[in-house]
């Protein structure tokens, strides 16, 4: 029987060979990861986990909550991780919409969110992040082997939700194929082995941190440090001992507002990796001559995976994603009539692969309207293919704002703005911000003697939504500023607050 994503991961597995360690001393090799998938793959089954039931998980970033993943990929369920940030209201969407027959949460949290769980009919169990949790107890008895269930390329191993420009959230289905391709080819690409240590600083719940951080190392047999989370004095400490680092260019802000960074400091790195975001050609600049590493930038999409690369070898030049990856066919379209441009022009960006996504869940109309007939994805990015093949990301036709690598749909916060009383309507957008790229904004027009301002606004959206989706300013305004055709232009909202955080200090 073949488990197509495990089986590449167990080939060629040293057991003794280290495979992650935390800062508070534990660790465990490629024999202790078999084992622990192993029996949180047996608890899964004995809590009545069928292949292709979805497991939803919102746990604190652990060792256990990776082996959590791998288990699911081992017992061929599907796993659905949910950004921590996301508040009881946002989960109740996710747990109705993909139905999971398991709802693993931080112990914390079990009390608020079993009611919603146990409302959509699925069992709810906790995994604390020191291994501990009902889920960590019932796979401390378990057994530590596993009979892997068999999976082809095309069956799901995990869904991830991302927002979508109106409406509600949709769950893009990834298969084993999409993950495992997309590893090994960035492990051949950025040239992984063995030997490679990564400061993993990444959230555990999306795309980057899961699986272009976490499938390439284990596809490599390499190691990583696995930090709660990116502090870039720590980062820096860790670096004498480490050959890697990926991040949102907000690591590579902050590393460089530390002294501490220097070219002796990152001697031993071999690898600095950026994504997720746009890296200002400033901070790449900065880098490079404050290391002598040049930053190598790529893009994916959560649908995606990773698309384009700057390459290893030969120029990694600032303010571009590089070349399409091997196996990616990627071509710039005219928006409106599908028709491929020339080069230099600027354009949709599709792309087709194996890396591409198998649809969104339960949403097939949304699926077909998202590629075009011959199979290519459109991804709502906009950019053009210089003469020497890079490519270049000029901005985005999708209205969506990335703070610190996560995305904001500034539709979904519009409409909770919207709702409060005295408001009259709202416009969210994205303005440059020194430490997070792009502040989340929002525009609001009050009715007379609303009562209303930012505080009261801001006190609102609390618990509605997820703190990274909370506008960083509320600003006030008698008027939307409309086109003809009554269209809210927020690029007249963009240009007239440019300057709303140039006031503050990077970081
Ligand atoms: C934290 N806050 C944020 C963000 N993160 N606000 C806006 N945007 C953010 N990204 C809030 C905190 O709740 C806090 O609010 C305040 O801002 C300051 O927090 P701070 O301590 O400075 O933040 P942090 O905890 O240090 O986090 C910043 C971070 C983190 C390290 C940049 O956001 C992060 O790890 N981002 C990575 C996201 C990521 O992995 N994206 C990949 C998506 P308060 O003070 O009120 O509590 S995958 C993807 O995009 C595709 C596939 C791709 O190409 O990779
Ligand atoms: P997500 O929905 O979290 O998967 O975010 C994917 C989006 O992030 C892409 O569609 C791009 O708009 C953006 N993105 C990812 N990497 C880069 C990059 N290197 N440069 C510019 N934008 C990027």
């Amino acid at each position: 029987m073949s488990n197509h994503l495990f089986d590449a991961i167990r080939t060629g597995i040293v057991a003794d060979a280290p495979f992650v360690e935390t800062t508070d001393g534990r660790s465990w090799t490629y024999g202790d990861m078999l084992v622990t998938s192993a029996r949180f793959a047996n608890v899964l089954m004995e809590l009545g986990v069928k292949p292709g039931d979805r497991v939803a998980v919102q746990v604190e970033k652990s060792p256990e909550a990776l082996m959590l993943y791998l288990a699911c990929v081992r017992a061929g369920a599907v796993y659905l991780p949910l950004n921590t940030g996301y508040t009881l209201a946002e989960l109740d969407y996710f747990i109705g919409d993909a139905e999971p027959a398991l709802v693993v949460c931080a112990p914390k949290t079990r009390a608020g969110l079993e009611p919603v769980a146990t409302a959509r009919g699925a069992r709810i169990e906790t995994l604390g992040e020191h291994g501990d949790g009902s889920l960590a107890a019932l796979a401390m008895e378990a057994d530590g082997d596993f009979a892997d269930v068999a999976r082809g390329p095309g069956d799901l191993a995990a869904i991830l939700y991302t927002s979508g420009t109106t409406g509600r959230s949709k769950g893009a289905m990834l298969t084993h194929d999409n993950l495992l391709s997309n590893a090994s080819t960035l492990v051949d690409t950025w040239r992984f082995t063995a030997a490679d240590r990564l400061i993993h600083a990444l959230p555990i719940f999306h795309t980057h941190g899961l699986f272009v951080a976490s499938n390439i190392i284990l596809l490599a047999g390499a190691s990583m440090i696995f930090l709660p989370k990116f502090d870039a004095e720590e980062a820096i400490s860790l670096m004498p001992g480490a050959t890697v680092l990926m991040g949102v260019p907000t690591f590579y802000v902050r590393l460089l507002q530390s002294p501490k960074l220097t070219r002796e400091a990152t001697a031993n790195m071999r690898l600095f990796v950026s994504g997720s975001a746009p890296l200002l050609a400033e901070t790449h600049r900065r880098f490079q001559s404050a290391t002598g590493h040049a930053i190598l930038e790529r893009y994916g999409m959560t649908e995606t995976n990773m698309n384009t690369s700057n390459p290893y070898d030969g120029d990694r030049i600032p303010g571009t994603v590089g070349f399409p990856l091997p196996g990616v066919s990627l071509r710039v379209v005219d928006p409106e009539s599908g028709r491929e441009l020339a080069g230099g022009e600027t354009g949709m960006i599709e792309v087709k692969g194996p890396n591409v996504f198998k649809g969104y869940w339960r949403m097939p109309e949304k699926t077909q309207a998202e590629f075009r007939p011959d199979g290519f994805f459109i991804t709502g990015d906009l950019g053009q293919v210089d003469a020497r093949g890079y490519v270049h990301i000029v901005g985005r036709g999708k209205d969506l704002v990335i703070s610190g690598g996560y995305n904001i749909y500034p539709k979904e916060v519009e409409m909770e703005i919207d709702m409060l009383p005295g408001v009259v309507e709202s416009a969210v957008f994205g303005v440059p911000h020194p430490d997070f790229g792009e502040g989340v904004t929002a525009a609001v027009v009050l009715k007379p003697d609303a009562g209303v301002d930012e505080q009261s606004v801001l006190a609102a959206l609390k618990d509605r939504l997820a703190r990274y989706k909370q506008p960083k300013r509320v600003v006030f305004i008698p008027d939307l500023p409309r086109n003809t055709m009554g269209k809210v232009q927020k690029n007249a909202l963009r240009n007239r607050f440019a300057d709303l955080y140039s006031e503050l200090q990077e970081g």
